[in-house]
């Protein structure tokens, strides 16, 4: 089989981030640093509508971030609805180290980021802004699956969403994951994804391992999607097993209303044994050994 795994992450853009991440880690970093690294890439990349800077508004034309971040230990941080701070997940991060709280929302969690010193900018690009535009001649929503690894400079008014989930483990088994997302492309003001939900987005457990979700949040959050993977794990399921069970749950769940739907979990255990499985073919994933060598893999689907 494959080398023990050590970083993992969602989609072909996970590459970059489990670099930064495994570099982040050489220098010394503790596992919270290195997550936390490895989601700033996205977030920062104005190619990707999904995540962070360049991400595609709500339907009023606000960029709005949802992000969590956790140890092994209890240590939990998010924040939903963020705007005006690009990294999301630093944000997260702060809630967890210097508030009592384990998540704000809103107004509140924006306020929180600019006292916490976080540069202020738009976050909308006149790309994003365009495509924005376009969607607002027909407002027919519509996600798209798998548009997360159709990066482009020339959006074309797809709905594209997405997410980076990254789940790190250290040759002790000790595990740090972070999650961090844009949302859906064009959603309600005020719509919450799974992403920075602790047991949807992400879950991290000590001695189990860890899970994270991308694709339609709202059908991950209706089943605590990551939660149940870890919690498989726990009662001896693979990584693969426990991925492979969720996603059938939900298909058995909603039927004809996951038609066409994209969902993917990703799971790694504290040995480094990984897993991934989805609905829809299309769903990739960047795997990082203890030298640093990544691969990109497809996740086998359900349909
Ligand atoms: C959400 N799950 O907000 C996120 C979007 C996503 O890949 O993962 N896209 O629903």
């Amino acid at each position: 089989g494959a080398a023990p795994a050590l970083i993992v992450s969602t989609w072909d853009f996970g590459a970059a981030a489990n670099a930064a991440a495994f570099a982040r880690r050489s220098a010394g970093g503790s596992l919270i640093d290195s997550v936390e690294a490895g989601a700033m890439v996205p977030e920062a990349d104005p190619d990707n509508h999904s995540v962070g800077y360049s991400g595609y508004p709500d339907r009023d034309g606000h960029v709005t971030l949802d992000a969590v971040i956790m140890d092994d230990a209890g240590g939990v941080g998010a924040v939903a609805a963020l705007e005006n701070t690009m990294h999301a997940i630093s944000v997260a991060r702060r809630v967890m180290e210097r508030t009592p709280h384990t998540m704000l929302v809103g107004e509140g969690a924006t306020r929180f980021a600019r006292d916490q010193g976080f540069k202020q900018q738009s976050l909308l690009t006149p790309e994003a802004e365009k495509a924005w535009r376009d969607w607002l001649k027909t407002a027919d929503y519509r996600p798209e699956a798998n548009s997360e690894n159709r990066i482009t400079r020339t959006p074309g008014g797809a709905l594209d969403h997405d997410t980076i989930g990254l789940l790190m483990r250290d040759p002790t088994g000790r595990m740090a994951g972070a999650c961090t997302t844009s949302g859906m492309a064009f959603k309600m003001r005020g719509r919450v994804g799974d992403s920075p939900q602790v047991g949807s987005g992400l879950y991290v457990e000590a001695g189990v391992g860890g899970a994270t979700s991308t694709g339609l949040g709202e059908e991950v959050t209706r089943v605590a999607g990551s939660a149940r993977v870890v919690a498989s794990m726990r009662a001896g399921a693979s990584p693969q097993q426990a991925c492979e069970e969720v996603v059938r749950h939900i298909a058995r769940l909603r039927g004809d209303a996951i038609r066409g739907v994209q969902v993917g979990f990703l799971a790694l255990d504290t040995k480094g044994a990984v897993g991934a499985f989805c609905l829809l073919p299309g769903f990739t994933y960047a795997v990082t050994d203890a030298r640093g060598s990544t691969t990109v893999l497809k996740a086998r689907s359900l349909f």
